[in-house]
């Protein structure tokens, strides 16, 4: 209130007031204004990059009008608020977005043009921000969208990496890895300087009695580092309301340098501490679905978790509520155990420095927190060692102790015959060192737990949560299939197609109903409609050809079969399993006579996707499908039958060309391992049809658009375990084609065999744990179908616009709408 422009001059500043540009010229102006002022370049200097900044900075000054009102409306209504605690958010290009988002893009696009620029080029200058690995990081980016759009009053929380997930490069058929330092230039983030936390590690614990006999705790010593707020307005599809993600930056506490270090000689040391503090929001962890215990992640994961925490509890002392209301005011979900320090830390609040009990802080915490899982894979389940607990945070582990007695005892009580079950459901794993298992926290501390699609609901309730549900009841559990925003997925990233369908539909409004899609059916015979979207879904095609040829030279004929795997590469989404029909494919094509060479439906199998620099399986499956392009795309047996292509530095703006040029795409992890996914959802809704496994998501988009649109194979998630076992105990063969494929890369076919020998032997001699061999056969097959099925063209539209229009379930919005009925407890502000 002090700070604010006293009520008589309020007039006189609302006179000056910035006015939102409205037409092409105020475009124009503004952004020929910021090109000469703000970047001090003129006329004769203003390339690409400069014009891309001016377009970026006018359009930022448009969101900040409506995220100051967005933000004034929201605590004067003073509601609910969501805050969604993520480690990642994978952005991705922030001014196609921003231009769509607002409804100005034609205007703008006519700006530049008559100042002599394409948009594309233009937009093609930003930096992807990929704060993020892959879907669990995009799916926060997804929401992030929708929240805004469905004016849900809600903050994203979570760090800002100063380096992003580092940029791929291919180099000798390897993957390299080249830092991704994306800050040089970010017009979307404003840095608080007035908003800082201090944050504390490591130091002890002092208890004593008060005057009352009240038990006290004081954490003290230590270290403490200074994280900075910068803020990114996010904007809402066609509504004013422009939310807040909040980015934590780590500075030193003491913010300079050692002056009398530095003036005694000791150059080095005077920076230690600046250097040390600025280390934790230095790098993302670049691992996906796999967790190595470091601990500058746990560092990283409390630096944020703190901040947000001080943050959310100081907006809310603001109302001078009591601490009771703060469930009724705050939601806080958890984006997988990431933020789960998020638990004991409240609770460190709200007992050592606001004085309340034991059973009021639990009460309010475990109303106050929803958990979201995201994978049930064993490697990915987050376990920090005790000793470096107690070493970095000792009052939290007192706290985590203090949970973990409550909840032991009670299910004592509950449970009195069943000792085993103490153990296992124990916060504290008794192994050497012991470890804190962070899901189980998550847990026990939030009201409601969800896993993201059905089929992963399901399997989390019967295997890692079996325990809780006995313990909690099942109402406590549940599902939120998740979704993806149709703004970027489909009007940003096939802009004609979203076109089409709104020349069918009456307008834009099904990128905020998607359910509306299911009006194209009536277009399904339509000649006319259904030539445009060949012609759309070719054109894609021929752009995305253009992608290929410029990064890795190869040309590629748009006519044949695209084929597309892009993702995380990780044994369990089993690239190795394309790959491995890839060989097949050429092999087959090999043994051909140059008549049956005539009848094979060409196809080019796309790769891309980074693999975690010390996931080494993984990058060796990197270098099998470059070695195997390497030799198909150059044998002249083969021509234009086949190309292997990878390509390199697979990113969310480059999922954007990809996505709306598939064919096929495939999703075909093993049964029971991938929690949903979400780029399944991406490919369908542009009019590409996908061959998957009965696993996450795939399940619930055959259910949508029909089993005869969807190529399914393989095995089911409740035969896995018996046929893991039975590898184990050699009951089982080698799937004679894999075999035959596997003697190929023995020979030397794809260069020294001897680098992908454990790849091969991880299939023959040890295990196969993810059922490669088990499902070849059955995908080989499937992949013979989609050539049958790709042939006869006229069926195939007629499932890729039923699909298309049966893809209204998988909006990211209608997820939100789910988590803000049955976790959150919240309601939309209308804008001002
Ligand atoms: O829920 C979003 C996505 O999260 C993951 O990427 C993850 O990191 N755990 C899962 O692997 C995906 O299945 C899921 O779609």
């Amino acid at each position: 209130v002090e700070a604010s422009i006293p009520e008589p001059q309020r007039e006189a500043w609302k006179k000056f007031a910035p006015k939102p540009f409205q037409t092409a010229e105020e475009f124009e102006r503004e952004a020929i204004r910021h090109i000469e002022t703000t970047l001090a370049r003129s006329l004769y200097n203003c390339d690409e990059f400069a014009t891309y900044a001016g377009t970026a900075l006018a359009f930022r000054d448009r969101l900040i009008i409506d995220w100051n009102t967005t933000q004034q409306n929201h605590t004067f209504k003073d509601q609910k608020r969501v805050y969604y605690l993520s480690l990642e958010f994978l952005m991705g290009r922030t001014l196609d977005n921003a231009m769509l988002n607002v409804g100005l893009k034609n205007i703008a696009k006519e700006g530049l043009e008559s100042l002599g620029f394409r948009m594309e080029d233009i937009v093609a200058q930003e930096h992807d921000a990929a704060l993020g690995n892959g879907g669990l990081g995009r799916l926060a980016a997804c929401f992030l969208d929708s929240l805004a759009s469905l004016n849900y009053p809600a903050w994203g929380y979570g760090l800002r990496y100063r380096y992003g997930i580092f940029k791929q490069e291919i180099v000798d058929g390897y993957q390299v890895e080249v830092p991704d330092y994306w800050l040089d230039f970010n017009p979307w983030e404003f840095a608080r300087h007035d908003i800082k936390v201090d944050v504390q590690f490591y130091g002890s614990v002092r208890k004593y009695q008060d005057d009352d006999g009240k038990s006290i705790s004081v954490w003290e010593g230590g270290e403490i580092v200074q994280a900075l707020a910068f803020d990114v307005p996010i904007p809402g599809y066609q509504t004013a309301t422009t939310n807040n993600l909040r980015l934590w930056g780590s500075k030193a506490a003491s913010g300079e340098f050692d002056f009398q270090k530095f003036n005694s000689g000791d150059y080095e040391s005077s920076v230690a501490d600046q250097q040390r503090a600025e280390t934790i929001s230095a790098v993302l962890y670049p691992n996906d679905n796999l967790e190595r215990g470091k601990e500058l992640r746990l560092k990283q994961q409390y630096f944020w978790c703190a901040a947000s925490l001080y943050d959310i509890v100081r907006r809310f002392k603001k109302t001078h509520r009591s601490w009771t209301e703060f469930p009724n005011q705050v939601a806080i979900q958890l984006n997988d155990t990431h933020p789960t320090l998020a638990i004991p830390e409240l609770i460190r609040i709200l007992i050592d420095l606001e004085g309340l009990d034991w059973d009021q802080a639990w009460d309010i915490t475990s109303k106050t927190f929803g958990y979201t899982n995201h994978t049930v894979l064993p490697e990915a389940l987050e376990k920090w060692s005790v000793p470096l607990m107690q070493h970095l945070l000792p009052r939290h582990l007192q706290i985590i102790y203090d949970i973990n007695l409550q909840f032991l005892q009670y299910v004592e009580r509950t449970f009195p015959k069943d000792r085993d079950m103490l153990s296992r459901v124990s916060v504290i794993e008794e192994s050497n060192p012991k470890m804190v298992r962070m899901a189980y926290i998550a847990v026990i501390g939030s009201h409601k737990v969800n896993g993201v699609a059905e089929l992963h609901s399901d399997l989390i309730k019967t295997t890692i949560f079996k325990d809780f549900v006995a313990i909690f009841g099942p109402d406590k559990f549940t599902n939120v299939t998740n979704g993806i925003t149709p703004r970027r997925w489909l009007h940003q990233a096939n802009p004609r197609l979203s076109e089409l369908i709104a020349s069918k539909l009456g307008g834009y409004d099904f990128l905020k109903d998607l359910t509306m899609l299911h009006k194209l059916e009536a277009y399904v015979d339509d000649a006319a409609f259904r030539k445009e979207f060949q012609e759309i879904k070719y054109a894609n095609k021929v752009r995305l050809a253009k992608l290929i040829k410029d990064s890795t030279g190869v040309s590629v004929n748009p006519a044949s079969l695209f084929d597309i795997q892009v993702k995380r590469i990780h044994e369990y989404k089993r690239q190795q399993l394309n790959i491995f029909g890839c060989i097949h494919r050429y092999l087959q094509i090999k043994a051909m006579t140059p008549a049956a060479r005539k009848k094979v439906m060409p196809r080019v199998h796309i790769f891309g996707g980074k693999a975690a620099p010390g996931y080494w399986m993984a990058k060796t499956v990197i270098h099998l499908i470059n070695q195997v392009g390497k030799v198909i795309n150059s044998d002249p047996d083969v021509g234009d039958l086949m190309k292997v292509i990878f390509l390199e530095d697979y990113n969310v703006s480059k999922a954007e060309l990809i996505v709306p040029a598939s064919d096929i795409s495939e999703h075909i992890s093993t049964a029971g391992t991938e929690a949903s996914g979400t780029s399944n959802m991406k490919f369908v809704l542009n009019g590409g049809l996908i061959i998957g496994t009965c696993d996450g998501a795939n399940i619930e988009i055959t259910r949508e658009i029909g089993e005869a649109n969807i190529f399914l194979f393989g095995n089911l998630a409740e035969d896995v375990e018996d046929l893991r076992h039975a590898h184990l105990y050699g009951r089982y063969q080698l799937d004679p084609a894999l075999a035959t494929v596997f003697d190929a890369i023995k020979h030397g076919t794809f260069g020294d065999a001897s680098s992908f020998s454990a790849l091969v032997n991880g299939i023959v001699d040890h295990g196969d744990y993810y059922l490669v061999s088990d499902d070849f056969a059955s995908y080989c097959k499937t992949q013979e179908l989609i050539d049958e099925g790709y042939r006869n063209q006229e069926e195939w539209v007629t499932r890729a616009i039923t699909s298309v229009a049966r893809m209204g379930f998988f909006s990211s919005d209608r997820c939100i709408d789910e988590y803000a009925e049955m976790i959150w407890n919240v309601e939309p502000v209308v804008p001002e």
